[in-house]
């Protein structure tokens, strides 16, 4: 299982670069590397677990965070409504987005940075994105909300961009915030 001794922090080499495209459907190693990926977000919500094993509570996850440089991200988040977003997603691609921007209130964290960084990162306040479950299968989500801003994070992280990269305080003087 994963923990928080598998996770790489800022300036991990592996955290600037360009992940590479899983061939699919993915082979069976990639679709259980997802799957404890989920896993690991599942049990850091989990206060007993989160306990046990000492493990940050987190929303999402790409797999250059633990070290592999591939496109698989994983998310487990409530929206402002309660509903679950909880999926694995390889090759996952925004194809389309809203021309309006947000930013969550109070910023972002991540799990590879130790420190708190304050700032606002606009991100598009909805998106649609398609790639592979971790079935094989191929899958289309239309996001809005903290789940999208979530994959637009981790989305990065493939990408080699910190959410740091991204704070733009002046343009996000003129967008709405998202509360979380
Ligand atoms: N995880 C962050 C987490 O706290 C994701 C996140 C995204 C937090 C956006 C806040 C805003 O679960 C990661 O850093 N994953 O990359
Ligand atoms: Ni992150």
């Amino acid at each position: 299982m994963l923990t928080m001794k598998d996770i790489r922090r800022e300036g991990d080499p592996i955290l600037e670069k360009q992940a590479d495209e899983v061939v699919p459907p993915g082979t069976d190693e990639e679709k259980k590397t997802l799957r404890e990926m989920l896993e690991f977000l599942k049990n850091s919500q989990d206060p007993e677990a989160a306990i046990k094993y000492e493990l940050r509570s987190g929303i999402g996850l790409a797999a250059p965070q633990i070290g592999i440089g591939k496109r698989m991200i994983a998310i487990h988040v409530t929206d402002h409504k309660g509903t679950l977003y909880s999926f694995g997603i390889m090759n996952p691609k925004i194809i389309s987005h809203s021309v309006e921007k947000t930013y969550l209130d109070g910023g972002e964290g991540c799990l590879s940075v130790d420190r708190e960084i304050p700032g606002a990162v606009p991100r598009y306040a909805r998106i649609t994105v398609k790639g592979i479950d971790a079935d094989g299968n191929s899958v289309k989500l239309r996001l809005k909300g903290l789940p999208s801003i979530v994959v637009q994070h981790e989305i990065d992280h493939l990408d080699g961009i910190m959410f740091y990269d991204r704070i733009d305080n002046e343009e996000a003087n003129g967008l709405s915030p998202l509360t979380r």
